[in-house]
């Protein structure tokens, strides 16, 4: 039997990287996405010994560029059956009245729009073959704002709306569509938010956060269901979060 195919945004690092590593495991062949060339060849070459690998190098901000990366696709690789809406961050965490415009603009155009770039060029392939699963990677700060995270939050807001209204659309043609929304996950997520200080090294310490693979391996249960089980939407804190402010640490 033909393997499916997954596209992944966002594979380069953290949860999208943990994802590709997972689904290469169970014979998924993968379209992986990232803007750092060198580490998109590292892992291609790492995974495909065990599937089929194609590498698209774009920066998902760029409308034309992504949606021509997804276009020009070999036939072999165009048939996405599952997309994996995974790049994204948070810039900055600074209070409304002193937030960087230059952050705001990066987490609306790629948290958000950039998201929508991607699925507008994958969706007419799922629609034409009335099959396909798309998994946006929300956040807990989807759910529930924070002190700080106003423009992140507005953005995983946004995902969730957005995911809400691709199930809708997309309920006639059968394709499934659901959003995985996790808490702290310990990824390079902070070091980009933090722009390199070393602030970012205290956010998961004294505490066990979700580790990539841990979302990785919901992501993979999500898309290993029967057909007629969508996971529409999901939570995940690590045990000692309990929002995004309540955080048991040693
Ligand atoms: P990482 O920083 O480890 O990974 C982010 C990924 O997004 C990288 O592969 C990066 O690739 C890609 N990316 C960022 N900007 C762009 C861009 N402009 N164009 C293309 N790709 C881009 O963080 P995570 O793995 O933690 O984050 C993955 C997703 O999970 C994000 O949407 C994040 O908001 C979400 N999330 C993370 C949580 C956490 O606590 N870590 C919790 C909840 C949600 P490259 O730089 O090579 O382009
Ligand atoms: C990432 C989780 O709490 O840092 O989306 O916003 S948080």
């Amino acid at each position: 039997m033909k393997n499916r195919i997954a596209l992944i945004t966002g594979a380069t690092s953290g949860i999208g990287r943990a994802t590709a590593h997972k689904f290469a495991k169970h014979n998924i062949d993968l379209v992986i996405c990232g803007r750092r060339l060198d580490r998109l060849q590292t892992i291609k070459k790492a995974l495909e010994k065990e599937v089929n690998v194609q590498i698209l190098n774009f920066d998902v901000r760029n409308k034309k560029e992504a949606i021509s990366a997804i276009n020009s696709l070999p036939e072999a690789f165009s048939d996405i059956d599952i997309l994996i809406n995974n790049a994204g961050n948070a810039h900055g965490l600074d209070p409304i009245h002193t937030g960087d415009l230059e952050d705001w603009d990066a987490m609306m155009d790629i948290n958000v729009k950039g998201l929508l770039y991607v699925s507008k060029a994958v969706i007419p392939g799922m629609t034409a073959r009335q099959a396909g699963h798309i998994i946006n990677i929300g956040s807990s700060a989807g759910k529930e704002v924070y002190p700080n995270g106003n423009v992140y939050c507005g953005s995983k807001h946004a995902v969730l709306a957005i995911t809400e209204g691709m199930r809708i659309d997309l309920n006639p043609f059968g394709i499934k569509v659901g959003a995985i929304n996790p808490g702290l996950v310990e990824t390079e997520f902070s070091q980009v938010r933090f722009k390199g200080d070393a602030k970012a090294e205290q956010v998961y310490k004294g505490f066990n956060a979700l580790q990539a693979d841990d979302i990785a391996d919901i992501i993979y249960f999500t898309i290993s269901r029967p057909a007629h089980v969508n996971i529409a939407d999901m939570l995940i804190f690590p045990t000692a979060q309990a929002s995004s402010t309540i955080i048991k640490k040693d």
